[in-house]
């Protein structure tokens, strides 16, 4: 059996080391000449604890191979981005139809296509239809459920950055064929290293069910950043409000932040609310809270300038600032849609070189940061202290002297009361 892994990125070349780690071959196709070459060297080209080792030994043990050109497999993976179309909101599938097309000359009967990348519901029957239109000669599955050459099913990634080498093994799998035969296919084929269980559903079951999860976080999440606002405004410590709250047992408030970053929590919610728009008013709602948090950060760092001036009579072009985290979240080095760079990037704007940043997960800063210092959580004298990203390094500091605006209760929570 021969297994193919389209789009090497996070979440495929993890799936094809897991495959091959199980001694079945895998070959993967990625358009970038740069992530085939790494790969065929036994190297990665994304950061994910343990899976360094984990290609290196696929690689040299002759069960991983990378190229640009799809061949013929048993099984075909679909593990692209569905990022937005433009500047709105709406899915963009183009990446999933293009994988679609590469693959559709090699299939042949009796293969199965999984589509792993999250996606707007009904993009596994789109598929379908593509890999229909692109192979007349051929019959591709539809929700009627008759017999079809072609299997066709969607089972959603679900895994933790940071995590993925033990939460592909260990987390259940919702498995959703567009027929009953689809999802059989799809179970065996899962079933060779997943050691959670995996539950079978339909496609269309399957897509809003992951969704459905990111958006869940989302909502949860930005009930705590709602807290957080209306706290400030009636001058509670939002810490020890939601650790006292959730000394109820059926109450769990989730942490305030800066915003939401990653590349699935801040995305996913958005594709039910453009397959739905008139009904989904809690979950858009719940996207403008999270997304407007950095911009509430910002405006309490002009806040804490003013109270500075006042009690310092020095003016705003002499304030020093530094800026603790830009990750995602903590103990990662992952800079991607971190609402932490995008406020040091408009702290850099108002500062410049009056501006130090701290992460301790990185070897210098992004380019977008050349106008500021890079520091060391060590060494920083600053007359406004802004916390970011709660890494380890910082719970571990003592409290900065001088103004503190502490975005994760690090410094200004109530320790141990959680
Ligand atoms: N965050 C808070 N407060 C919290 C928890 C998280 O502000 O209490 C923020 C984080 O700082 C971060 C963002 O939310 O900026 C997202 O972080 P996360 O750890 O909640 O999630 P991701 O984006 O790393 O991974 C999520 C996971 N989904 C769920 O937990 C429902 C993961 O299982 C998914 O596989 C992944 O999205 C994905 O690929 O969709």
């Amino acid at each position: 059996n021969r297994i193919s892994v389209v789009g090497l990125g996070y979440i495929g070349l993890p799936t094809a080391a897991m495959f091959a780690s199980r001694k079945i071959h895998v070959v993967g196709i990625d358009v970038s000449e740069h992530a085939v070459e790494t790969i065929n060297q036994g190297k990665v080209h994304i950061v994910e604890p343990d899976l360094d080792i984990a290609v290196h030994s696929a690689v040299s043990q002759g069960y991983l191979r990378a190229t640009t050109t799809p061949e013929p497999a048993d099984a075909f993976l679909i593990a692209v981005p569905t990022p937005f179309k433009g500047d709105d909101h709406d899915p963009d599938l183009s990446y999933i139809e293009a994988a679609c097309r590469s693959i559709a000359p090699v299939l042949a009967p009796g293969n199965l296509v999984v589509l792993e990348s999250t996606s707007p519901v009904g993009t596994t029957e789109k598929m379908s239809a593509w890999l229909a239109e692109a192979r007349p000669d051929l019959s591709f599955p539809h929700r009627s459920g008759e017999a079809s050459d072609v299997r066709v099913a969607h089972c959603p990634e679900r895994v933790l950055p940071g995590k993925v080498m033990q939460e592909l093994i260990q987390n259940d799998r919702v498995i959703g064929g567009i027929t009953p035969a689809c999802s059989d296919a799809a179970l065996s084929l899962y079933s060779l290293f997943v050691k959670g269980e995996c539950v079978v559903t339909d496609a269309r079951t399957a897509e809003m069910a992951k969704l459905t999860e990111n958006a869940f976080r989302d909502v949860n999440i930005a009930f705590a950043n709602e807290l957080s606002l209306i706290c400030d405004r009636l001058d509670i410590n939002v810490w020890e409000l939601i650790a006292l709250a959730n000394r109820h047992p059926r109450v769990n408030i989730l942490q305030p932040g800066p915003g939401v970053g990653g590349h699935c929590i801040a995305v996913d919610p958005w594709f039910i609310v453009s397959s739905a728009p008139d009904v989904s008013r809690l979950i858009r709602a719940t996207r403008e809270v999270n997304d407007g948090k950095p911009d509430w950060v910002l405006e309490k760092v002009d806040a804490a300038v003013a109270q500075w001036s006042m009690r310092s009579g020095g003016s705003a072009g002499e304030v020093t600032v530094a800026c603790y985290g830009l990750a995602f979240k903590p103990d990662i080095d992952d800079l991607r849609e971190s609402p932490a760079l995008y406020i040091a990037e408009q702290l850099q704007e108002r500062f410049g070189e009056r501006l130090v940043v701290i992460e301790p997960n990185i070897d210098g800063l992004p380019v977008s940061l050349d106008r500021c210092h890079f520091g060391s959580a060590a060494d920083i004298a600053a007359d406004i202290h802004v916390l970011l990203v709660d890494h380890r390094e910082f719970k571990a500091m003592a409290v900065p002297k001088g103004l503190i605006v502490d975005t994760r209760g690090v410094w200004t929570g109530v320790r141990g009361a959680a």
